[in-house]
């Protein structure tokens, strides 16, 4: 009867704690937010003439991971028109580009938020200047090229990136938990009973 109690104790416990640690996790998710585009030059429907450079402005540093951050420029022909691989400072990503035809070109992101998560997104913008040859079937840049299908997977899990990974961290800190109180339950029930 003794140790059943001092079981039930035990596992009483682990719960309190892992319900503890599962509020505590859940409030500083809560407490940080995902890095948002605060601006881009071209914005978002913008016409221009001449665009060497596309710059994406973020809301804070993001993080440097190698192919964690990847901009790419889609032509009216859906050949890519990035002539280097995306460069990061900050909040800042820049990439060179080399336009071809006049159209609608569209910018295409992924950066790495500060708190770790994933965030994407597309900027539609129309070319006007004069018409040049160029463009690759694939981006000029091996991680880009890597992940050339990445945009569309990652802007459909954008919102689901997050919540995805949060519950995923959840659940391995209750998984370490709830091993931690059985390794207890398993010492205190193989601890010879001296009284
Ligand atoms: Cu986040």
């Amino acid at each position: 009867m003794r140790s059943r109690n001092t079981l039930r104790r035990v596992l009483a416990g682990v719960v309190v704690v892992a319900s503890a640690t599962a509020a505590a996790l859940g409030g500083a998710v809560a407490a940080s937010a995902h890095d948002s585009l605060v601006s881009s030059n071209p914005a978002s429907g913008d016409s221009v003439a001449v665009l060497d450079e596309v710059t994406l402005d973020f809301s804070a540093n993001l993080l440097g991971y190698d192919g964690g951050n990847i901009v790419i420029v889609l032509g009216p022909d859906g050949r890519h028109y990035e002539s280097d691989c995306v460069g990061l400072a900050g909040p800042t990503l820049t990439l060179p580009v080399a336009l071809g035809e006049p159209g609608d070109y569209t910018v295409e992101w992924r950066a790495v938020s500060s708190d770790g998560h994933p965030v994407s997104g597309a900027i539609p913008f129309t070319y006007t200047g004069e018409s040049r040859s160029g463009g690759t079937d694939a981006s000029v840049c091996a991680s880009a090229a890597g992940a050339t299908a990445a945009p569309e997977t990652t802007s459909a899990a954008a919102d689901g990136g997050g919540p995805s990974g949060v519950t995923i961290g959840l659940l391995a800190g209750g998984a370490v938990i709830v091993l931690l109180g059985v390794l207890v339950v398993l010492i205190v029930r193989s601890r010879p009973r001296e009284e």
